[in-house]
Formats: C-alpha cells, sequence, structure tokens
C-alpha cells in the first residue's frame, strides 16, 4: 500500500535550509529559515529561559501529562502578554487560552474552530504571506481568498489595494492579518490602517485571525502588540495564534498558544471546548517543557524583566543590521535600499529575480529564498558588506 505514494517536495523554506547547511564553502551566508542568531551565528537560548530550565531541572518530580488547555500559568500568562493585562476583553473574562505545539499548532487549532463554527467561511490571506498559512488552514478545508499586501516596485505596503481587494470580505469570513513582523516581506500596518481594517471587519461580521509570531522584535512587545489589541479591544470577536518560538528562542520546543476573543463568558468556555476537541482530534495533550519554561519567565518579575532587556537587545540588533545592510546595499548598487531600513522584524525582500537569487546561491554561497526573502537576523556584522557586495555583482 505504501509503495502506490507519491513524494512530495520539501517545505519550500526548510528544504532550502537544508541545503544551506550542506554547503562547505567557507564564505556562505544562510539567510533562509526566520531563526535569530547572534552576531557568532549561533541561536542562544536566552538567559531568562535557561534560569528558568535551572529552577525546572531542580524541582521538576513528574512528566505525568500536562492538562490538555496547557500549563496553567503559561494559559494565564500568555493573554496578558499579547492583550495588555488591563485589556477589556480580559477583565470582562471574554477570552479563553489553549497552550499549542508551537504558533503552527496554534493556526491549526483556530482554524479548526472556525471551520466548526462555519465550514463554508473563507480565509482571506495576504499576498504575499507565510508559504505554511496554506497547508497549515487548507487541510482543514477552509477555502481561500486573496487580498493584495504588499507592493513589490515600491517595496512597500499597498494598503489602498488591500482595502478595495477587502471590500470582497463578506460576513462570516475571516481574515488573516500578521500582527507584526510581516513574514515574508517586513511591511506592517501602521495604528491608522489598523483602524480602518477595525471598522471595515466590524461594519461586515467577519473575523480577523491574527498571527502573531514575531512580538517584541519589531519594535518591542508593547507596539507590537497594537493592532491586535486594538482589534481586541473593538470587535466582538477575534482568533489569535501566537508563538514563543521568536520572542522567547523556544523554537524546537514547539509553545504557542490560541487565543480566543469572544462576546461573554459563555462563549469563551464553549469555543476552549471546540479547541480541547480539536486538540483531542489532533494530538491530545501538548508539550509540557517549552511552555513551562515560558510561563516562569511570563509570571516571574526577576525572570521577566531579564528576558525583555535580552529581547530588546535583539531587536536592536536586528535594527541595527537593517540599518548597515540599508547603507551598504545603496552605496553598492546606486539603487535605494532605504526600504529594508524601516521595515520591521527578521524578514524583508531584496527585489531580485529568481535568477539573481540562484546565481547568488551558485556562485557566491548566499542563500536567501527564491522570492529574495532574507532572514536579516542571519547576518552578521561582517557579512553586511559581503553581501552587499555579491548583490551588487548580480544587479551589474
Ligand atoms: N506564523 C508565522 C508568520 C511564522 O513565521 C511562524 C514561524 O516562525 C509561525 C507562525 C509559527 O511558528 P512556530 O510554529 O515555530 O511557533
Ligand atoms: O518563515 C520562516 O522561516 C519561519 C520558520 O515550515 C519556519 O517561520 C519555516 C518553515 C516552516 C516552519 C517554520
Amino acid at each position: 500500500m505504501l509503495a502506490t505514494l507519491s513524494r512530495l517536495p520539501k517545505d519550500s523554506i526548510l528544504g532550502l535550509a537544508a541545503l544551506a547547511r550542506a554547503d562547505e564553502r567557507s564564505n556562505k551566508i544562510d539567510l533562509t529559515v526566520g531563526v535569530y542568531m547572534d552576531d557568532n551565528g549561533l541561536c542562544p537560548v536566552m538567559r531568562a529561559v535557561q534560569e528558568a530550565q535551572q529552577q525546572l531541572v531542580q524541582a521538576e518530580v513528574s512528566k505525568a501529562y500536562l492538562p490538555p488547555q496547557g500549563d496553567p500559568t503559561f494559559v494565564a500568562e500568555m493573554p496578558k502578554l499579547v492583550l495588555g493585562a488591563g485589556h477589556r476583553a480580559l477583565v470582562e473574562t471574554r477570552t479563553a487560552t489553549i497552550q499549542t505545539p508551537g504558533g503552527c499548532g496554534a493556526l491549526r487549532i483556530a482554524s479548526e474552530v472556525l471551520a466548526v463554527a462555519n465550514p463554508s467561511a473563507k480565509v482571506w490571506l495576504p499576498n504575499p504571506t507565510w508559504p505554511v498559512h496554506e497547508p497549515l488552514l487548507g487541510s482543514v478545508g477552509l477555502k481561500f481568498a486573496r487580498y493584495d499586501y504588499y507592493d513589490y516596485a515600491t517595496h512597500s505596503l499597498n494598503f489602498e489595494r488591500m482595502m478595495q481587494d477587502l471590500q470582497g470580505v463578506k460576513a462570516g469570513d475571516a481574515v488573516l492579518l500578521h500582527g507584526c513582523c510581516h513574514n515574508p516581506c517586513g511591511a506592517d500596518l501602521n495604528a491608522e490602517q489598523w483602524q480602518i481594517v477595525a471598522d471595515l471587519l466590524l461594519e461586515r461580521g467577519a473575523i480577523p485571525l491574527i498571527d502573531i509570531a514575531y512580538q517584541g522584535l519589531g519594535d518591542d512587545l508593547e507596539h507590537d502588540a497594537l493592532g491586535v489589541r486594538m482589534l481586541a479591544s473593538q470587535l466582538p470577536e477575534v482568533l489569535i495564534a501566537a508563538s514563543c518560538s521568536k520572542n522567547l528562542g523556544l523554537y524546537r520546543e514547539r509553545t504557542g498558544a490560541t487565543i480566543f476573543v469572544t462576546q461573554s463568558a459563555e462563549h469563551a468556555e464553549t469555543a476552549l471546548s471546540q479547541a480541547l476537541g480539536a486538540a483531542r482530534r489532533l494530538y491530545s495533550m501538548p508539550p509540557a517543557h517549552g511552555a513551562i519554561l515560558a510561563g516562569k519567565v511570563l509570571a516571574d518579575a526577576h525572570l521577566n524583566a531579564m528576558w525583555q532587556q535580552e529581547l530588546q537587545s535583539m531587536t536592536q540588533r536586528i535594527q541595527g543590521l537593517r540599518n548597515q545592510l540599508s547603507v551598504a546595499l545603496t552605496a553598492a548598487t546606486d539603487c535605494d535600499f532605504s526600504f529594508v531600513a524601516q521595515e520591521k522584524g527578521m524578514f524583508s525582500f531584496l527585489g531580485l529575480t529568481p535568477a539573481q537569487v540562484l546565481q547568488l546561491r551558485e556562485e557566491q554561497a548566499v542563500y536567501m529564498l527564491d522570492s529574495s526573502r532574507i532572514n536579516v537576523a542571519g547576518l552578521k556584522d561582517a557579512t553586511v558588506e559581503p553581501l552587499a557586495q555579491a548583490i551588487a555583482g548580480v544587479l551589474r
């Protein structure tokens, strides 16, 4: 039976990351997968996470299952992190949170519940978006529509086109929005634009599905959550998929949460029961280690302060690399790369053709996605100039 299977291609991002890893050229620059690297090329375990882990190793007496909803501290802390502790939806106890295996699991649980609530819901995805959205949401059976998001010619958000396309949104549809640090383009909505989106969704009776995987890595924890907080205070219902992979550096521990903002405490309980049902269909109980660590870091004032300080320094480093790269590219090519300094988070498109991207890979050992998306956090001070020169070479 298994002999009849056809072979699927690898994940487009992870497949390329594996190619990059296998390349032994000493001048290799790997800007593929969205993982934060320090200036030594290492993805660090954050200090507060390390300290929480020491505490856990000392005190842990059992590996019995977590409750299906997840670690109680973690599920209490995550909505406070995302929405802000005094948010009205929290004060009014209209939210429910379930721990999930990463932000991927959070998106999947959100879409499972969405599909039960409205099997014919159309999910509006930005064009472009993270390629994993489609398999994660589509395999639940949800159908997609697209809204234009990024203008490749001007290297910026095309808000006018976005709103034109979103005029097609109907009651019962869901609109997927990147909370901050858009993956892949790095162009985010400003406060005024979030408000316009909120007004449209309210008028249409559509629900936002907010994917927030980079809170803290754009500007800071508060500013990056501006859009999700605004929508959650103005709309009756919001679905939120949050990830701790990047801002707590917990990638492999698979730590995330789905947060349901609903109209009442009663609705929140019901949504949670559906989320638990979806988890039971998929994996039953979530993994413990990462969520226990995240819960400790978020709940403990000392660890929390230590974490925020390190997170801020990572974010500043990314912004510093963006500034350096923007200057170096502009100088090396005579083209305007100032957009690289303005965009947020780990990713930007450099505006190269697939042929140029391939040439960089083959001739210069520079790895980026075919779309010319780079992970800025994969650069080092010492690789900015070589990257700019290599790009200038293919643009000549
Ligand atoms: N959403 C976006 C836009 C992402 O880039 C990622 C991955 O980093 C995720 C969700 C989920 O990540 P994870 O499942 O590793 O927490
Ligand atoms: O876009 C990225 O690089 C990150 C990491 O299947 C990632 O979001 C990439 C592919 C994937 C899961 C995570």
